[in-house]
């Protein structure tokens, strides 16, 4: 296979040259080729198999240990000025950049295959999707890019139609932390990435060019690029309304998508549209609709069980790949919380004592084909996507934030997400459990500067009256002793009902300085262990804690300088005023 597209072919030998492999396959994304990949990963000891008969079609991958999480400070946005990328973006001089990483690249695939990986985020006769092709090195890459994306023979094709794409040229190197990188031309549409293998670094459909660039290209076209789940939800009157919720990495999304309803709520169902990467665009009647770019998951294993997420412990059951989980003694993978089973050997391959830490790593994931979640919605293929009737941002916050509240307007919305904060987690190397602004949960994936993009953002207000409401979530409450005072996951149902109530006109709500909260009476706690002095904790506005709050959210947005929106300033000094007229 190769192709008759000048431009993909004249790449594809310029890397070639540069990059200097033993051989150049291009990959036609066929159930064979897969097949052959896993086949030759195991007997090369990259994939190894689990006990085939309990877990069917699953392999375990250990990454190299300095290598099983996104590197932040080593993900840099090169765009000709360095105010496009702004002070939410590690930046480089473009030239400068080129120059650094083609000397990483200088012979890298000697001795190993090439594969051109030809990809569509986004359902293949959509108008809405976009075009890639990966290059790399890594078997596991491809195999991951055959799970997660459209990737193959009919991304080609319509490449080959369309005449352009994104190009992302990946490698793993020598795995060295040194001399890794992940870097992006996004006035190239280009992305070059070595040095990593793992997840967000290394498929680069995912969070490189379907948030990074997308994002870039999004605000030039007029559309959005969000970290953001897309559910429906079905009341048992058959009213199905589509939420999309932008949370941190490792805060809830893969969660919230694929919720089962409780006991409590027969009737209700939950779709699932997508669990990470949403795109927006308005309608001719105004409307935002979204699509997910992806066709699976790369999700967190930790915490995964037939209690918190039955779809997905039963999902991972077959067909999917793990990477850095834990061993049991009979060849099944094991996890933190998986409440069956016990650990024998862990993530790094030693054996599992229990004195060393996890069995497997927190930020341990699998990867699966959507078509295999139970609630995977058939609208998930509909090339105009579905209608979002709610946006939701949401962090990890121990205190402060109350279980939801709604935005007085879209303007008070955007300045919400804008002061998204939350605690920082495993998905990324780094601290955990620090908390830090991450707007919109696109801290590590904005590819432009924050001014712009909230200007953007705004700009939605001028183009459409039939936005959808906005609001704010927090699962993540905690009392003094550390336990969640929210009992989450399925029962997050309560919340998302009050959220569509609001939608719908049905409930009214009080008003408070930082936006419309719930009457305790209109979240349904019945057959839940919440106090009502509990829902009282979780449905409070602490005026003092959020005065502090909001004088951190301005600093925040003063040290964007004169690019931040005027707007922006406006509505965070309305929300100032109303907190010292409320003491
Ligand atoms: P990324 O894939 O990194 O973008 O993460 P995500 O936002 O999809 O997060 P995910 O749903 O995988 O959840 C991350 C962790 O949070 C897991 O360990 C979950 O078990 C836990 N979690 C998810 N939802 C809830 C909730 O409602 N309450 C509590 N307490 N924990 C939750
Ligand atoms: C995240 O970190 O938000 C993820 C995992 O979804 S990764 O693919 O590594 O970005
Ligand atoms: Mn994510």
């Amino acid at each position: 296979m190769t192709t008759t597209l000048t431009v993909l072919k004249d790449w594809v030998d310029s890397v070639a040259s540069l990059t200097r492999p033993a051989s150049i396959h291009w990959c036609d994304g066929s159930d064979e080729e897969y097949q052959r990949l896993i086949d030759e990963m195991q007997e090369s000891g990259t994939l190894m198999p689990l006990d085939q008969k309990e877990y069917p079609g699953c392999y375990l991958h250990r990454s190299d240990p300095s290598d099983v999480a996104r590197v932040e400070h080593l993900t840099f946005v090169c765009s000709k000025s360095q105010d496009d990328a702004g002070p939410n973006n590690n930046w480089m001089d473009p030239a400068d950049a080129h120059a650094k990483i083609d000397a990483l690249f200088d012979g890298a695939m000697q001795g190993r295959t090439m594969y051109v990986i030809p990809y569509c985020m986004g359902p293949i006769d959509s108008p809405y999707a976009r075009l890639g092709v990966e290059i790399t090195d890594s078997p596991y890459v491809v195999v991951n890019m055959n799970l997660m994306t459209r990737m193959g023979a009919a991304a080609l094709a319509r490449i080959e139609k369309e005449g352009h794409f994104v190009k992302g040229l990946h490698s793993t190197g020598d795995l060295d932390p040194d001399k890794r990188f992940i870097m992006h031309f996004p006035e190239e549409l280009t992305i070059k990435s070595i040095g990593s293998g793992y997840g967000g670094n290394a498929l680069l459909g995912k969070k490189c060019h379907a948030l990074r660039i997308a994002s870039w290209q999004a605000r030039q076209e007029g559309w959005l690029a969000e970290h953001m789940l897309i559910v429906g939800i079905e009341s048992p009157e058959g009213e199905t309304h589509y939420v999309a919720c932008a949370f941190p990495s490792a805060c809830g999304k893969t969660n919230l998508a694929m919720l089962i309803p409780p006991e409590s709520h027969a009737g209700w169902k939950i779709w699932t549209l997508g669990d990470d990467i949403a795109w927006l665009h308005l309608d001719t009647e105004g409307k935002l609709r979204a699509i997910n770019p992806e066709a699976g998951y790369f999700g967190v294993v930790p915490g995964t069980n037939a209690k918190t997420n039955r779809n997905a412990f039963d999902m991972i059951q077959r067909n999917t790949i793990f990477t850095n989980v834990g061993l049991t003694a009979d060849n099944q993978p094991w996890w933190e919380d998986k409440k069956t089973g016990k650990p024998a050997i862990d993530w790094l391959g030693n054996k599992y004592d229990g004195g060393n830490g996890p069995a497997a790593h927190p930020n341990s994931r699998f990867t699966v084909s959507a078509r295999q979640n139970p609630s995977y919605s058939s609208l998930a293929e509909a090339p105009d996507g579905v209608p979002i009737s709610a946006l939701v941002f949401g962090g990890r916050r121990k205190e402060l934030a109350p279980l939801v509240y709604e935005a007085k307007s879209w303007r008070h919305g955007v300045l919400i997400g804008a002061g998204v904060a939350s605690e920082t987690t495993a998905a990324a190397i780094g601290n955990v459990g620090v908390v830090r602004r991450d707007p919109m949960a696109m801290k590590p994936f904005c590819g432009y500067n924050f001014a712009d993009y909230w200007a953007h953002w705004l700009s939605f207000a001028d183009r459409s009256d039939n936005l959808p409401r906005i609001f704010h979530v927090n699962w993540f409450r905690q009392d003094e002793d550390g336990k969640f005072l929210w009992p989450g996951f399925g029962e997050n149902l309560r919340v998302l009902r009050w959220i569509l109530d609001r939608c719908e006109g049905r409930v009214d709500a009080r008003p408070t300085p930082v936006g419309y909260l719930p009457q305790p009476d209109d979240i349904d706690t019945e057959g839940l262990d919440v106090s009502p002095e509990t829902l009282e904790a979780l449905l409070a506005v602490n005026v003092d804690q959020w005065k502090t709050e909001m004088q951190s959210i301005g600093e925040y947005l003063d040290s964007y300088g004169e690019r931040l929106p005027d707007v922006l300033r406006a509505e965070h000094a309305q929300v100032v005023k109303a907190l010292h007229a409320a003491e």
